[in-house]
């Protein structure tokens, strides 16, 4: 029996978590058979009870992993049938970030390979958790990284809610340094509040501002730190909506922008034309019933794209690199299975 969290915005780590805190125990739910460990995961991504990137990513590999550890079948090949319906499933959830997609395809690369049922699920088990394992190892290394590029007295601003920008920002702070931090309520689901909150936490300096106060800002701030959905071959950034705002209001006050991004959020899909889907969420999200005129349209499209001339530095695990460094990283990371992806 899983246990699954049930009203976090963004943790994935809940068994953990559910052992360390009484309270959480009560916000779980039990997940009964193995078709349910997706559906369930499917369901906390596509509501956002699960959200973020790299949480996204490793829920969606943790999820096959205990698919695999608790399959009943009797073949390998209704394993890999089931196996793909899952995989399905998960990736349907949410559509930007490639991160849910190179987790689930991290985590069923070798089931072709096997020669038995038990090898199959084993190695499903085994690349499933290494690639959760490896994404958290990614964050850390990142906020090494980021944190070293930020200098005592620094103002920095920071958009949405990013484990990994929010990594650099608390390693400078650990280090000692003096910072500031604004943080935007990125409407419409504000996940400011949760940055805010983690911040705070952490004893950091920081004021929530609305959206549209970036501009107003940024002549007094030194350095941006944003997360990524996705990282296309052309070093684009797709991240939540406002982010090429912020962007924008970066490069005209010489600001720098950084780009905190794990490599499991380069996508090698767009290395062969594919182009990235931006979500578009429920309207109910914007506005509240009746408190528009009827025949009003909403459009509520929840990331979108920054061009690679405004970003300065991507900072990866692999270190800090330029947008036009994401060729080859993708490329090297593709390695001999470069023309699997060029269908
Ligand atoms: C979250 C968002 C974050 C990235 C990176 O959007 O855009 O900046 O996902 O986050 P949503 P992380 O709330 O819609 O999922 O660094 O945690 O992977």
């Amino acid at each position: 029996m899983s246990i699954v969290c049930a009203n976090c915005y963004g943790c994935v780590d809940t068994r953990r978590r559910a052992r360390r805190s009484r309270t959480f125990l009560t916000l779980v739910r039990h997940v009964d058979s193995v078709k349910d460990i997706i559906a369930a995961t499917a369901e906390d991504i596509r509501s956002m009870r699960v959200r973020g990137a790299g949480r996204i990513a490793r829920a969606g590999a943790n999820a096959l992993a205990d698919f695999a550890e608790q399959y009943t079948g009797s073949s390998a090949a209704d394993f890999r049938r089931d196996l793909k319906k899952a995989a399905d499933i998960l990736l349907a959830s949410r559509p930007t970030a490639v991160s849910l997609w190179n987790g689930v395809h991290a985590s069923i690369r070798n089931v072709e390979a096997a020669a038995t049922l038990t090898d199959a699920t084993a190695a499903v088990v085994r690349d499933g958790r290494a690639f959760a394992a490896a994404s958290e190892a990614a964050v850390t290394a990142i906020a090494r990284f980021g944190a070293k590029r930020v200098k005592d007295g620094d103002v920095l601003l920071t958009h949405c809610n990013s484990s990994a920008a929010i990594g650099v920002i608390k390693a400078a702070v650990q280090q000692g340094k003096d910072v500031r931090v604004y943080a935007t309520e990125s409407r419409p689901w504000r996940q400011g509040f949760i940055t805010v909150k983690q911040l705070a936490e952490a004893g950091v300096d920081v004021t929530l501002i609305v959206d549209s106060a970036v501009r107003s800002v940024m002549p007094r701030v030194d350095r941006v730190f944003v997360g990524a959905d996705t990282v296309t071959s052309t070093g684009a950034l797709v991240n939540k909506i406002g982010t090429s705002q912020v962007a924008l209001a970066a490069h005209e006050a010489r600001t720098e922008f950084n780009v905190c991004a794990e490599t499991y959020k380069l996508s090698p899909l767009t290395l062969f034309g594919d182009t990235v889907t931006i979500e578009e969420r429920d309207t109910g999200e914007v506005v509240r019933p009746g408190e528009v005129p009827a025949g009003v349209k909403i459009f509520n499209p929840v990331f979108d794209t920054t061009p690679p001339q405004y970003i300065d530095n991507i900072i990866t695990e692999l270190g800090v690199m330029a947008p036009g460094s994401v060729y080859g990283v993708m490329v090297k990371q593709l390695g001999e299975h470069f023309s699997d992806f060029s269908e």
